[in-house]
């Protein structure tokens, strides 16, 4: 595995390796604005703008002990011979993977082999399709694939097929919920100690983050994205996280820079709790 320090730049490094924040530019069923192979390299290139000491989360990142790696799978066999290769070194440390699409999110959890967790699920769309455009792989079928391997949780959601209105209302082991609030709180509670964190940028109000693959307007606000992270970090042990969906675009470079932010207010809680740093 080669490493880097690209990710919040060299000061973030350390002597000890905590974090590592991993690119897997896969893109394969984009169905809407294409691109996302690119976002990786945007979330990285924007991080190294973001300042090290993060008052909200009361902790420094200088020395903590960052490391960016290229994974460069661009599809699910590259990824997970990836992950089988590296997943004793991978284990060891907290893991946050920049898609590239959601359809990451199952072939992770199947390859990382986390044993059991919670999955808590940010996104704008419910992802629990049995197969779309005919790819039971897609994106859009991501959270549906995910649900052999824990409990979720999904917050932020607010557009959905009628089929998938039909899997929900029966579906044991998923809970739909659109607004951050107390009750999407108390579901959140009712996941095991250990949970797993994906993050789809379409969670955001496009009037935070835009630059996604499929923009849907409404909440979840940034203030409801850090409270989402407050509150599960204080609370649960989140053994890793993805980052997916960003669509990187030239005249709007604030997406980025908002989506390299999210992915620091994560790590910085995950190393808070730690007590590393
Ligand atoms: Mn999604």
């Amino acid at each position: 595995m080669d490493y880097s320090h690209d990710f919040l730049g060299t000061e973030a490094s350390g002597t000890k390796r905590e974090v590592l924040v991993l690119s897997v530019p896969v893109e394969l069923t984009t169905s809407y604005l294409s691109g996302t192979a690119g976002a990786p390299e945007a979330i990285i290139e924007a991080s190294r703008q973001i300042e090290l000491f993060n008052p909200a989360a009361g902790i420094d990142l200088e020395g903590a002990g960052i490391a960016t790696v290229r994974t460069g799978a661009r599809d699910r066999g590259a990824l997970a011979g990836f992950i089988r290769e590296n997943r004793a070194e991978l284990s060891e440390v907290f893991c946050c993977f920049l898609g590239g699409e959601h359809a990451i999110t199952p072939w992770i959890l199947e390859e990382m082999a986390y044993g059991p967790v919670g999955i808590v699920w940010l996104d704008a769309h419910a992802d629990l399709r049995e197969q779309y455009l005919g790819d039971p792989h897609s994106h859009a079928c991501a959270a549906r694939n995910s649900m052999p391997f824990g409990p979720i949780v999904q917050i932020g959601v607010r557009s959905w097929s009628r089929g998938e209105q039909e899997f929900m209302r029966t579906a044991r082991g998923v809970t739909t919920i659109g607004r951050w609030g107390g009750g999407a709180r108390a579901a959140l509670d009712t996941l095991p100690p250990r949970v797993y964190l994906s993050l789809d940028y379409a969670a955001f109000d496009p009037s935070v983050i835009r630059a996604v693959g499929t923009p849907e307007p409404g909440r979840l606000s940034w203030d409801d994205i850090v409270g989402i992270l407050d509150h599960l970090f204080a609370t649960r042990e989140v053994v890793g996280m993805d980052a997916v969906e960003l669509c990187p675009s030239a005249q709007d470079a604030a997406s980025d820079f908002i989506a390299a932010k999210a992915v620091y207010e994560a790590i910085s809680r995950h190393l808070a709790r730690k007590g590393t740093v």
